[in-house]
């Protein structure tokens, strides 16, 4: 931080930020809850595209659960640096979207206030998928979520995204003015769709007329979102700084790779979102299944296998041969099977992922990726698993890669040390590992009567607790890297 003194910050007063339109002449036309690195990576950068041709698109921010995002970048006019990089070239951008950062706790209505402005048309999301304060496996509004508790007794101070949305949307319905569009943009499958219904829900809970009235009028566009984007560190930092010679409190680093791909359903206008790279279709679903179990459900693999075999990075895992072995044959042995063929020629994508896993560039973090992972393998790992047991084929590795979760959330690694495990069911799939005294077929067993994870149906697999039964053993008694070294090339 001394480098904050001596470095002259990155501000709009400052001439070396140059955009490519006229900032004083941007106003807000979304409101984004959970302005993360994902989101000011990713949809703040397709908006700051927008503003070259439209000027009524700029990005209120709000954080939902910290205030930091806001303390950093509002010294800097919530100007920040995106760094693209891979291993062969980097290229820098100011992004200027991004017009204010509200935090929901300390600024809630302001917040409330910004959102039922008759400017703002879209209200988006990246809240990530514990935001949604729902069941994970059934996708239905959890109504004794401590956050849905709190909102249902303060509806007018809410502190989730779904009474966030419900407090505006009746506000604007009290005054006249037209529902805003809500546009989801976490890695869920259908997530328009469960937004819609934790919304509709949340609001029946409330009122039986704004909750017909939201049915009724209010549009939930899913859309399917990627790009690879790690938590900011200090030497992102240093980067910035020595690259443009300012410093920037909170510049984001990702890959070059950017997809949107969004359901074009939008009664109250959107911005031409087409003429800056995003894909507007009819139906985001194959979009979503496949992003969902090829990325993110490789992802999870890795990262679970990956940091229990001492790897801190997604890039290292993915170096070992093994890794890699057991990445591709995931995909393209178990999860393409499951695809629908809607979405095309999906040959070129396998490679492609495991070159974006290799980014040298990217300091990804297997155990950020780790992190939540009940509210993630539902739609990850379980999907592909239920669909292939369904068409009775194997399920080696998508099994493996749950059953990493399982050894990495039972607490300690490999080497005896404590994991810090990041998750909301974190304590009680802790107690679960503990009474099962390393008896992995007892572990397996509490584990499948996780119903928010699991479901019913999955629970009752024969095959999917001997696979997992299997893995686990192997996982406590050889290591993830053998465990990954025994199985790749099995089931050919
Ligand atoms: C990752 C995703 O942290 C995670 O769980 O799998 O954030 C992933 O990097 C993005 O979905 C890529 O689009």
């Amino acid at each position: 931080m001394t480098d904050a003194r001596t470095t002259a910050r990155l501000s709009a007063g400052c001439n070396s930020v140059r955009l490519p339109y006229d900032r004083s002449r941007v106003s807000p036309g979304i409101v984004h809850l959970g302005v993360g690195a994902f989101h000011r990576a990713h949809v703040a950068v397709y908006v700051d595209e927008i503003l070259k041709r439209d000027s009524s698109w700029g990005i209120i921010g709000a954080s939902l659960r910290r205030s930091d995002t806001r303390n950093a970048l509002a010294p800097q006019d919530f100007l920040y640096t995106v760094v693209a990089r891979d291993g062969a070239a980097t290229t820098m951008r100011a992004i200027g979207s991004l017009l204010d950062v509200l935090d929901a706790h300390n600024q809630n209505r302001e917040l409330i206030a910004a959102m039922t402005d008759p400017r703002i048309r879209i209200v988006s999301l990246t809240i990530t998928e514990k935001g949604y304060c729902h069941d994970p496996a059934t996708g239905a509004l959890d109504p004794g979520h401590p956050d849905i508790l709190h909102d249902l007794a303060n509806p007018t101070a809410p502190v989730s995204a779904p009474g966030l949305l419900v407090r505006a949307l009746e506000l604007r319905r009290a005054a006249g003015i037209p529902p805003f569009t809500v546009l989801c943009c976490d890695n869920l499958p259908a997530n328009g769709e469960v937004t819609a219904r934790v919304v509709g829900s949340f609001a029946r809970l409330r009122d039986t007329g704004l909750a017909d009235f939201i049915a009724g009028e209010v549009a939930f566009p899913s859309s399917m979102v990627d790009r690879i984007v790690p938590a900011t560190t200090d030497d992102d930092r240093r980067l910035v700084r020595e690259t443009i010679g300012l410093h920037d409190a909170w510049p984001v680093v990702t890959e070059p790779y950017s997809q949107w791909v969004i359901e074009d359903r939008f009664p109250t206008g959107r911005p031409h979102f087409e003429a800056v790279g995003a894909e507007l279709v009819k139906d985001v679903r194959p979009y979503e299944l496949m992003k969902l179990r090829l990325l993110n459900g490789s992802h999870s693999t890795l990262a679970y296998l990956g940091y229990l075999a001492g790897y801190e990075f997604v890039s290292q895992a993915i170096a070992e041969p093994a890794f890699r072995t057991l990445i591709d044959e995931l995909m393209t042995e178990e999860v393409m099977e499951t695809l629908p063929r809607s979405v095309g020629d999906l040959s070129f994508y396998p490679a492609a992922l495991l070159q974006r896993f290799a980014n040298p560039a990217l300091k990804h973090r297997t155990w950020q990726i780790a992190m939540d992972g009940s509210q993630k393998l539902p739609q990850r790992l379980l999907g592909t698993i239920r669909d292939r047991l369904a068409r009775g084929k194997s399920i080696t590795r998508a099994a493996l890669g749950v059953a990493g979760w399982m050894r990495y959330v039972a607490g300690v690694d490999e080497q005896g040390r404590r994991i810090d495990v990041q998750d909301p069911l974190a304590k009680r799939l802790r107690a679960i590992a503990d009474e099962a005294e390393g008896l992995p077929a007892r572990y397996v067993d509490g584990m499948l009567r996780v119903s928010e994870v699991f479901g019913d149906e999955l629970a009752e697999s024969h095959v999917l607790r001997e696979n997992l039964t299997g893995h686990l053993a192997s996982l406590y008694r050889h290591g993830a890297l053998q465990t990954v070294r025994n199985v790749i090339g099995v089931g050919r």
